[in-house]
């Protein structure tokens, strides 16, 4: 058994966690408080977006000092105290490095921008432009031109992201070398993981050539997997993640499992697991572009990740984060079937062969937020969509608002419901996103106390997850994959084997044991409806989800 076998992470978006000091803004110290939480939870890693020093143009993913902790959410000493409190609880903490760019207030990029012969100038990529327009076509992905002109030296600054964060030029050495720095000050203070965001970006094509013109995001052939990037990445695993057993996950945008395996295979020395983004492609052809969301769809990539990454590789889990609308809005039934069609897609993500990311609140079924006033959304990349999406694409004030309502990033980043309180439990005052009314239906404080409850789902899961080494370490195998509105899957090691059954619609259907187990004695350990004998056993209800344990 390994680290990465053993862990189930928990995502902590630090902004909208537990707010301590009653700002309206979550901290450190509120994330201490709530480690008896998480650790009834039985989660055994939490992963923290970003804390650094920020101006927060994208929520701390723009970055003006790597080595302090954001004002607004601590100082090192709460830091300090909230690693100690995780490990004496023997809970490890990953942190998420952004090293693909740094925010334009960080001092590296205040020398770089003050003149061509500055010592930092090649630390980011400037050019001329070509007349009054970029120096290639490359879109950012929070849409516009991904530069931005600047006057001083009267040259283009590169942005894959906000204007706010220019990207750094892996090419120089003294990049890397200062890379390298801030993963050793973290790591030397005893975190015992990384999420390194974007970092299948950091390399970019020479001569930064124009990309083909497409619906979004121009430009990524160039740089997406660049030349560089497995070397850049290996240095970082040599000296420091595979030397000292830390734990990492790569946020890889685009990739395939053939690309994946390039980054998480044992012999390569670059990281543990990767983030792929197929499946969140299942209801959009691009972002911001919707389409119906068809469950098969999300099966076969699942079942195809499974598979792939079954021989030298592992997967990274997840249905959530800080950047995707929650899950039980977009796979699930956040209305009629809202608790058994959560529960089921817990089932699916804690029981594959991989690391399952919990994001927090998706342990309570939080759903999306559905704000009715273009005033209410924060996100960086939602405010320029709304523009992008009115001007240039001429939609009107209604019609995005609907896009938004579905795909905004806000959706995941409302408050942690902990009460139903005015402000959820999460703060006293007013924060700096609202509250999502379903705060009174939908809070820690009601889950825990209700043993039917999706947070006592949850922790089922995980505990028989950590139970049954064979959901660690056992083949996955696929049956039915035909089927539209189901899911059926083995997990098998020489001593046992689990059969996760699942109905992925809200209709009864009938579902039969694969042939290959009906001469064996199956036993129903667990499900998301309690079972009497009267009702026919081969008939699923609405998302309902069976666990057997063959024996
Ligand atoms: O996200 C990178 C990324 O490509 C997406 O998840 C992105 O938010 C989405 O596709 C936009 O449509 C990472 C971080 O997770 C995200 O929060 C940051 O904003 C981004 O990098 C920049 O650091
Ligand atoms: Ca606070």
């Amino acid at each position: 058994m390994s680290v990465k076998t053993e862990a189930i992470i928990y995502q902590i978006y630090p902004r909208s966690f537990k707010d301590a000091n009653g700002d309206g803004i979550g901290d450190l110290e509120g994330i201490t408080q709530k480690i008896p939480y998480l650790k009834d939870l039985g989660v055994n890693w939490l992963w923290l977006s970003p804390i650094y020093t920020s101006p927060m143009a994208d929520n701390g993913y723009d970055i003006s000092d790597y080595k302090g902790i954001h004002s607004e959410y601590g100082d090192m000493a709460t830091f300090e105290t909230l690693v100690e409190t995780c490990h004496a609880q023997g809970i490890k903490l990953m942190m998420d490095l952004v090293l693909n760019h740094t925010s334009d207030e960080h001092p590296w990029f205040v020398e770089s921008k003050s003149g061509i012969e500055n010592p930092k100038r090649d630390w980011y990529v400037w050019r001329k432009g070509k007349g009054h327009r970029p120096p290639n076509n490359w879109t950012s992905f929070f849409t516009g031109p991904a530069w931005t002109y600047d006057q001083t030296t009267d040259m283009w600054y590169l942005h894959l992201f906000a204007k706010k964060q220019p990207d750094l030029n892996w090419d120089n050495p003294d990049v890397r070398k200062a890379a390298l720095d801030v993963v050793r000050f973290w790591s030397d203070k005893g975190v015992d993981g990384f999420r390194l965001d974007v970092i299948n970006l950091i390399s970019k094509k020479a001569g930064l050539p124009s990309g083909r013109r497409r619906l979004a995001l121009t430009g990524t052939e160039h740089y997406v997997n660049g030349p560089n990037v497995h070397p850049y990445i290996r240095t970082l695993g040599t000296e420091i993640f595979k030397k000292e057993n830390k734990l990492t996950v790569g946020e890889t945008v685009f990739v395939t499992p053939e690309d994946a395996k390039l980054y998480v295979a044992d012999d390569r020395n670059e990281l543990d697991m990767v983030f792929h983004f197929e499946h969140m492609g299942v209801d959009n052809i691009a972002k911001w572009f919707i389409k119906p969301f068809k469950p098969k769809k999300l099966k076969l990539i699942l079942d195809k990740w499974q598979t792939a990454m079954s021989d030298n590789g592992w997967n990274a889990l997840y249905l959530e984060n800080h950047d995707q609308p929650r899950s039980a809005s977009r796979f699930g039934d956040d209305t009629d079937y809202h608790d058994k069609s959560v529960k089921m897609l817990a089932a699916l993500l804690l029981l594959q062969r991989g690391t399952p990311f919990i994001y927090q609140g998706q342990e309570l079924g939080m759903t999306n937020v559905r704000f009715d006033d273009l005033k209410d959304y924060r996100d960086v990349e939602s405010l320029n969509v709304y523009q992008i999406l009115r001007k240039s694409f001429k939609l009107s004030h209604k019609r995005i608002m609907k896009k938004l309502k579905y795909m905004s990033r806000d959706n995941a980043r409302t408050p942690m419901q902990w009460t139903d309180a005015t402000f959820a439990g999460f703060s006293d005052v007013q924060p700096w996103i609202n509250v999502n009314p379903n705060k009174d239906r939908i809070n820690v404080e009601r889950a825990t106390t209700d043993s039917d409850s999706i947070f006592n789902f949850y922790k089922k899961l995980i505990a028989l997850r950590q139970k049954e080494v064979v959901f660690q370490e056992g083949s996955y195998q696929t049956y039915d994959l035909k089927g539209r509105h189901t899911y059926i899957f083995a997990r098998k090691t020489e001593l046992e084997t689990y059969l996760v059954m699942a109905n992925f619609s809200k209709k009864p259907r009938v579902m039969r044991i694969p042939p290959s187990f009906r001469e064996n004695v199956m036993e129903l350990v667990l499900s998301n409806y309690t079972h009497n004998l009267k009702t026919p056993f081969d008939v699923y209800k609405p998302y309902e989800v069976r666990i057997y344990r063959k024996i």
